[in-house]
């Protein structure tokens, strides 16, 4: 049985400052995943505090704080068979210098902060990550008609 998960992407501030945003979104879509939901905003320090709390006590946490309320950021949920981890790889590695070349950090980062994109690393952590930056009025489910091509019909039951 093929699961449909959701993930929280959040295009941060470099990929915007840098024109990236277009092409970012273009990868996700050529690979044959689902927009649930897309929207432009702010991080506030709440959020940020709650987005990053594994990172609190890390020497870099006020700066990368600094860096994601630099300018506005675009928050997508992608939707997909395993989506979470076809995320994480097509985003690579946190260090952008050491992702491999095809990996959006490979191809357009060379930082471990300004590092193009956030993606959710687990089920657990995307549900959470969701409901912070997602109404559920925000989300949308409707058909997507090219999904009888990027998959199987025995995939989609
Ligand atoms: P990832 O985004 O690859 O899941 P995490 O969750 O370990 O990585 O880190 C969240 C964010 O914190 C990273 N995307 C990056 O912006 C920042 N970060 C992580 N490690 C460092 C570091 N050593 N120096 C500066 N920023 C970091």
């Amino acid at each position: 049985m093929n699961k449909l998960q959701r993930t929280l992407i959040i295009v941060k501030p470099d990929a915007l400052q840098r024109n990236l945003l277009g092409r970012i979104i273009t990868r996700f879509e050529e690979k044959g995943l689902k927009i649930a939901g897309m929207k432009m905003g702010y991080l506030s320090d709440d959020l940020l505090d709650q987005h990053y709390a594994h990172h609190m006590d890390k020497p870099f946490f006020n700066d990368l704080k600094k860096f994601m309320k630099s300018s506005p950021v675009v928050f997508l949920v992608l939707e997909g068979i395993e989506v979470i981890d076809t995320v994480r790889l097509i985003v690579g590695p946190t260090k952008g210098r050491i992702a491999d070349s095809g990996s959006i950090r490979g191809d357009f980062s060379m930082s471990t902060s300004n590092n193009i994109v956030h993606a959710s690393d687990s089920l657990e952590t995307a549900e959470k990550e969701i409901a912070r930056f997602f109404k559920p009025d925000e989300l949308f489910d409707y058909r997507k008609d090219d999904w009888n091509w990027v998959y199987a019909s025995d995939e989609l039951d």
